[in-house]
């Protein structure tokens, strides 16, 4: 329930209420709080420190009936960001699982899937691959690339998501979904599909440039029902992961696992180390090689 509080004791009283609720949309420092009552409120945070993201569950104080100011926001069950020296970029919060989209066209990056991939479990998040676009003719080669991901526990599931999003409901129910994924694959689209009212602007991708044209620009919530919802976040075409140390970035390689502490050396970096396990899980085809020259190349802009 509210709690009504006053402002003063003996001026006429400025009555303001607190509720709580959860960021719905996030436009720099304004933030749209969906509360437990089912009101929206158009919000600023009370200090410019409060850093707040799309997920998180905050307390406002109601100052209308349609603005309010953040007072405070609650500790989270996850956060998902990317960062580089110089600042760290949260992009969600609370979310139980990432959906990280790819497609055929405009073209996709492995290397930034496996950014992502990165990022999410370093936070505990289970990972959702979705492979758009399964009207291109070009499909079929995304999924072969994408062979080696299931048995790293990833789940790979093919979709049209302008035609529809075929069994991808059933992993979404009861989840707090992150999508995210380079700008073009079709993030908005999809949320298009899976909610008919949203609207999502959604833009076609450059041929010239082979490039997505960074059409969602803020992060937006959209609830499924009552225990599930999704985030669509803008495209990006960098992913960054300063924040991650050496051991983060080692147990965020689920291939690498089993031969973890199994090199000869403590501290070995996996280089040109003698019994060193994981290069000879890669001589012996158990890691693939580009996996190997990815988590050296993370390490080694991290060590920059
Ligand atoms: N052929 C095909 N095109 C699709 C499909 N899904 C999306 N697209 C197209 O891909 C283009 C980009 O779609 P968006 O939904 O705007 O992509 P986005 O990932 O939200 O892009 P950003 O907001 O920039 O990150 C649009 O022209 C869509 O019509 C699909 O299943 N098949
Ligand atoms: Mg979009
Ligand atoms: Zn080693």
């Amino acid at each position: 329930m509210p709690c009504l509080k006053s402002d003063s004791k003996n001026k006429p009283e400025k009555a303001h209420i607190l509720v709580s609720g959860q960021i719905v949309a996030a436009h720099g420092r304004h933030f749209l709080v969906r509360t437990e009552q089912h009101n929206s409120l158009d919000c600023i945070t009370r200090g410019r420190k409060l850093d707040v993201v799309c997920g998180d569950r905050v307390d406002v104080n109601a100052t209308s009936p349609d603005q309010g100011i953040i007072e405070k926001v609650h500790s989270r069950s996850s956060l998902f960001k990317r960062s580089d020296l110089f600042r760290t970029k949260p992009i969600a919060a609370n979310v139980t699982q990432v959906a990280i989209m790819v497609a055929p066209r405009p073209s996709w990056s492995e290397e930034l899937l496996q950014r992502c991939l990165l990022a999410a479990e370093n936070q505990h998040l289970p990972v959702l691959i979705i492979a758009n676009k399964a009207d291109l003719p070009e499909h079929q080669s995304l999924l072969d690339s994408l062979g080696e991901y299931p048995a790293m526990g990833y789940r790979v599931i093919p979709i049209c998501a302008k035609n529809g999003f075929g069994d991808l409901a059933k992993y979404l129910e009861g989840q707090l979904t992150l999508l995210v994924g380079q700008s073009g694959m079709g993030k908005s689209t999809l949320i298009n599909t899976l909610f008919p009212e949203a609207d999502a602007p959604v833009e076609a991708f450059s041929e010239a440039l082979d490039s997505g044209r960074h059409t969602t620009t803020h992060s937006r919530l959209y609830q499924l029902n009552d225990k599930s919802a999704v985030i669509d976040s803008p495209g990006f075409q960098e992913f960054a992961l300063a924040h991650l140390s050496f051991s983060d970035i080692e147990s965020g390689m689920p291939d690498f696992k089993p031969y973890l502490g199994k090199c000869r050396f403590r501290d070995c970096h996996h280089q040109s180390e003698p019994g060193c396990a994981i290069q000879k899980a890669v001589e012996e085809g158990k890691i693939s090689a580009h996996r190997l020259s990815f988590f050296h190349q993370v390490i080694r802009e991290n060590r920059r």
